[in-house]
């Protein structure tokens, strides 16, 4: 059967896309590489040992989340990535720290290369948030747990002249401000795109969802896609999937993926394309004659982030997480067996703050923090091993350094230049911005004593040695940036892929700088603004 749509990923821009398209009655067709992630989605692998009576996996309960990266058998992240991501039904939103913020307006501005038609995200935000709503405190009883990091870092930040907020009743006010983490949860369980667009999706005879469906290419002939060239010859004759005569492929598998698919299909950077001719797929290729030259995969960006360790007596810090999946705390635990709430209906995170920077080329960046009880310490220090926290300052909206991703013939994915820091503007700003936030913070709090870096290393000196691998955030965006021509930009204002007809990309690769918070409420939001051009754009089926 052909299709009108089809939609390569199942993450929160693949879903979004599959749920709006299939409510304007096409007839979509949505593939995953992976297969099922929640219990409502059909998980049963990672069922808690703890909590075998609920059903609830790893994916569902939030306070899992720091042992996705702690586990025996990670199956979970992609295994063609040299960084984490989310390879099964719902993408990065079934293993990520859950942390929601939608953009402020000033994001979508054309100054972070957003086109004018974009400008204003309210609308979209809207409706993600009538979805989607967000809630602070996590815990359905409405009380805050394990929360000393929180009162902790309050009493410092406010003597600075931080406001306390709740972080989303005012999403554009971002300079000088702290509170509680918002999240997306429901009834204390991962909530997001798995929970509600995916639900809406599923009720329509007119969606059908294919999962364990790698896509290796779209097949095309010059501009015109004809279909999705994938490893299920089961489901789909000789494993493609077939579009209707106006149909349209819409690339959602990430800021890897999604270069990945366009590399295999003959469009990018022609040292890309020379990786996949001499790889395992190279039959895939079009001809030379065919080539789409566009800069797939330049001009990513990732948060630089740096984290520093303390200890404070007040602090409880969870045995930094160590023992969530197989030896919990007894009561905490059978808490959230009994009623969803607790310590574990929250991921890590305790406390957010966010400020904005003046750097020295006139430039304004924000820098946001978050802290969560227990950390990594690197230091040799003694220290109290149970009171360990740790902050992490990030570099947000407004940096200017910029890396490339790519392939390798093996078709593994990794960043060929590295995004952190590569203007030192960045770096500056970023260094200038934590020695501020933390002046004062010993006299502020009797009893807090800095362990990574330890005392006899300055900030600077710190920073300056800081691993770039471990400054990664895993907030990639920007391989398929959207914008005004192709030398500069892979989609068009409508996410249509240059110089093709038909082909459209919806991920986190159109989102031209690196948002303000935690990406994933900023790809949602490009995700309904953009199905919605899409879904307007004159010619398609
Ligand atoms: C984010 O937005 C970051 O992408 C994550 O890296 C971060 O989680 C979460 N939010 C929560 O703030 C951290 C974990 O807390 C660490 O334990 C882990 O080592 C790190 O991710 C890995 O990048």
């Amino acid at each position: 059967t052909p299709y009108d749509y089809i939609i390569v990923g199942g993450g929160p821009g693949g879903i979004i896309a599959a749920d709006r398209i299939s409510q304007a009655g096409k007839k979509v067709l949505l593939l995953e590489r992976g297969g099922p992630s929640t219990k409502e989605t059909g998980g049963t692998r990672e069922v808690a040992p703890w909590a075998k009576s609920t059903g609830l996996t790893r994916f569902d309960i939030p306070g899992l989340f720091e042992n996705m990266f702690g586990a025996d058998d990670p199956w979970w992240w992609c295994k063609d990535l040299t960084v984490f991501g989310g390879c099964l039904l719902g993408g990065g939103t079934v293993i990520n720290g859950m942390l929601y913020f939608p953009p402020p307006t000033y994001e979508f501005s054309s100054v972070y290369g957003w086109p004018s038609e974009w400008s204003n995200p309210t609308a979209a935000i809207a409706q993600l948030l009538a979805r989607l709503p967000s809630y602070t405190p996590p815990s359905s009883d409405n009380k805050y747990y394990l929360d000393q990091v929180y009162t902790l870092l309050k009493s410092h930040f406010s003597k600075k002249g931080y406001s306390e907020v709740v972080i989303n009743d005012n999403r554009d006010w971002k300079d000088s401000i702290y509170g509680h983490p918002a999240y997306n949860f429901h009834n204390g369980i991962r909530s997001g795109v798995t929970h509600t667009y995916l639900q809406t999706a599923k009720a329509r005879s007119n969606f059908k969802l294919m999962l364990y469906t790698y896509a290796h290419s779209v097949v095309r002939n010059g501009a015109t896609i004809t279909g999705v060239r994938t490893n299920n010859t089961i489901d789909l004759p000789n494993g493609i999937a077939t579009l209707t005569p106006k149909g349209r492929v819409i690339l959602s598998s990430g800021v890897y993926g999604t270069a990945r698919i366009l590399f295999t299909s003959g469009i990018g950077p022609t040292d890309m394309i020379q990786q996949v001719n001499q790889s395992a797929v190279a039959s895939y290729l079009p001809p030379w004659n065919q080539y789409i030259n566009l800069p797939v995969g330049q001009y990513v960006s990732d948060n630089p982030s740096i984290n520093l360790v303390f200890t404070h007596p007040a602090v409880d810090d969870f045995e930094n997480w160590q023992n969530i999946w197989d030896s919990p705390r007894t009561a905490d635990a059978a808490q959230y067996v009994a009623s969803q709430t607790g310590v574990f209906a929250s991921s890590s995170p305790r406390f957010n703050f966010w400020k904005a920077l003046w750097g020295a080329d006139g430039k304004t960046r924000w820098m946001q923090g978050t802290a969560r009880p227990g950390g990594w310490p690197s230091t040799e220090q003694s220290f109290n091993t149970t009171a360990v926290f740790t902050i992490t300052f990030y570099l947000s909206l407004g940096i200017t350094s910029r890396g490339r991703i790519g392939i390798n013939s093996d078709l593994k994915g990794f960043p060929l230049v590295q995004p952190w820091f590569q203007d030192p503007n960045d770096k500056s700003a970023l260094l200038k911005g934590i020695t501020d936030a933390i002046a004062d913070m010993k006299t502020n709090l009797p009893g807090l004593v800095m362990i990574t870096p330890d005392n006899t290393t300055t900030l600077s000196a710190f920073v300056d040695a800081y691993d770039k691998a471990s400054m990664n955030s895993n907030h990639w965006v920007g391989s398929t940036r959207i914008g005004a021509n192709s030398s500069v930009a892979v989609v068009d204002t409508n996410c249509k892929v240059f110089n093709t007809n038909n082909l459209f990309v919806l991920d986190a690769g159109i989102i031209p700088s690196q948002p303000m918070s935690n990406t994933h409420a900023s790809v949602m939001t490009a995700a309904e603004m953009g199905v919605a051009r899409i879904l307007a754009l004159t010619g398609g089926a």
